[in-house]
């Protein structure tokens, strides 16, 4: 009851706001700091992320797509595609067709991204506003032959101060004025590979520093007085699960590498056979149990992991933790892109700005619906997408929101209130009528009294 008393509240407030609000564009900072999975937010302490919480709003867990890798999921995070639709469905990819290869070095063939349109190229074909990144996949692209007026080109070594400097200054100082923005910083993914998640004392040493990070961020926004305007998001693209010398997946012990090109590896390969399609299905099927084997017109329908062409005849899916390898030792003690039903591969979202409710906490939404959420906030018109704004509204403050688990609380306490209503006016009717055996004309007054029937 509280939470409706509040939302009429923000709603009466959004509808009387004066002119100030609307004549300043609303802008929009995108932060994602790669592979935060959600609930290193409960097993870890992050002091400066929680007060940004507690002034904003926390979605506790974001069912991200699969493949959970990281170019597939950014892309589909700034689109509000499944990667069939986006087209960037791995890390590395091989087009049959034109025979173009992608990797995450090799990402700049604008062919691979114009399948889709990112909300910084929406964004900037508006009149008077530009986008500016410091780092995001795809933002040093000219997609549909056009890349955000300011940006960087993708180098792990430009420190997180330099992104952070360069993006609030082209906040800040730019005509026309920079109302989309993306912050992307490479922890703690880069650590969660290294040690594996379950190393709790490298990984409370890097979350810390990932922690200080976004106190920075904070105290820059304040200091350059951006703070109370400007939206921020702070995201991420998956999880990470621990992986182990002992779930190891040796295809060379089930076929010959002669007979298929090994497109990608792990945790999902993607394989192009050589020889008879059949033939390879039917090894690859029985090589491990901890592995799953696709056809791909078999691929399950819940993945939206089947209808592009950059998606191989064959795919193996390891189980959580198991790691596909061509007879070698393990690659990486920490790992993602399994099942996006895992909880270990979603991450969490943060958000604070005057789009957004104080202090509000939400329990789930799917990365694609973070793109019509931005969009509008943004007042763009968003690209069709796979994503649902109703599952944001509870998020913003321009939004009426309530969830079924509310409605039905608001029902039976309504109920409750009128059946309480009833009882009591029954009851005074009959203190009134019974005790008087006497008076047959109060009787008759009564028999006419449409309350007691
Ligand atoms: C764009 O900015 C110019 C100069 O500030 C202004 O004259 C013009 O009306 C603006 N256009 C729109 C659509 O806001
Ligand atoms: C950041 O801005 C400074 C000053 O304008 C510039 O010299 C530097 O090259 C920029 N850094 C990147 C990575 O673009
Ligand atoms: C990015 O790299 C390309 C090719 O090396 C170069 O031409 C371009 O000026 C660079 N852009 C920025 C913004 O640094
Ligand atoms: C795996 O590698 C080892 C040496 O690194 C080699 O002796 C062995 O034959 C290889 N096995 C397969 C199935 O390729
Ligand atoms: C592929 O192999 C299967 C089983 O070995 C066989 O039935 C099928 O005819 C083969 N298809 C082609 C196109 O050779
Ligand atoms: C996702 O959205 C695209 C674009 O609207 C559409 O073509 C596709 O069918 C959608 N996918 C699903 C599974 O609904
Ligand atoms: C009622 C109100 O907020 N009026 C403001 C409208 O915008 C102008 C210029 O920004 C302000 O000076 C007014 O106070
Ligand atoms: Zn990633």
């Amino acid at each position: 009851m509280k939470l409706l008393v509040i939302l009429l509240f923000s709603g009466l407030t959004t509808g009387c706001r004066g002119n100030s609000s609307h004549s300043l564009p609303p802008k929009l900072l995108l932060v994602s700091f790669d592979g935060f999975r959600a609930d290193y937010l409960q097993n870890y302490e992050f002091p400066h992320l929680q007060n940004f919480i507690k002034e904003g709003v926390l979605v506790e867990h974001v069912k991200n797509v699969f493949i959970t890798k990281t170019f597939p999921n950014h892309y589909s995070i700034v689109t509000g595609l499944y990667e069939e639709s986006h087209g960037i469905v791995a890390n590395s990819m091989y087009d049959v067709i034109t025979q173009k290869h992608f990797s995450d070095f090799d990402d700049k063939d604008p062919f691979w991204w114009n399948e889709a349109v990112p909300i910084w190229v929406t964004n900037q074909l508006q009149e008077n506003r530009s986008s500016a990144a410091a780092m995001w996949p795809g933002t040093d692209v000219p997609i549909h032959n056009t890349t955000p007026s300011y940006f960087m080109n993708y180098s792990s070594s430009v420190s997180f101060e330099e992104r952070l400097n360069n993006i609030t200054m082209w906040l800040m100082n730019s005509n026309p004025p920079v109302t989309f923005a993306t912050l992307y910083w490479e922890e703690p993914d880069a650590s969660g590979h290294k040690y594996g998640p379950e190393d709790k004392e490298n990984m409370y040493r890097v979350l810390k520093e990932v922690d200080n990070l976004i106190g920075e961020l904070v105290h820059k926004l304040k200091v350059l007085g951006l703070w109370e305007n400007l939206n921020v998001i702070i995201t991420s693209d998956h999880g990470m699960t621990q992986c182990s010398k002992d779930r190891l997946i040796n295809l060379d012990l089930c076929i010959d590498r002669s007979s298929y090109t090994l497109i990608d590896l792990t945790p999902v390969a993607a394989i192009l056979p050589k020889i008879n399609t059949t033939e390879v299905y039917n090894k690859l099927k029985v090589c491990n149990p901890h592995m799953n084997v696709y056809l791909k017109e078999d691929i399950p329908a819940r993945f939206h992991y089947q209808h592009n062409d950059r998606i191989q005849p064959i795919i193996l899916v390891a189980d959580e933790g198991w790691t596909i390898v061509l007879n070698k030792s393990l690659p990486k003690l920490g790992d993602h892109g399994y099942d996006n039903s895992l909880s270990s591969m979603h991450p969490f979202l943060a958000a604070h700005g005057p789009a957004f409710h104080k202090g509000y906490k939400h329990s789930t939404i799917n990365s694609v619906d973070i793109y019509p959420m931005m969009c509008h906030i943004l007042g763009l018109q968003p690209h069709s997408n796979n994503g649902t704004f109703g599952h944001t509204k509870c998020l913003l403050v321009d939004q009426w929101c309530i969830n079924l688990p509310e409605a039905i609380g608001i029902v039976i306490g309504a109920l409750l209130v009128l059946t309480t209503l009833t009882c009591l006016i029954i009851i005074m009717q009959n203190r009134l009528s019974v005790p008087r055996p006497f008076s047959r004309l109060q009787l008759q007054e009564d028999d006419d009294d449409p309350l007691i029937e």
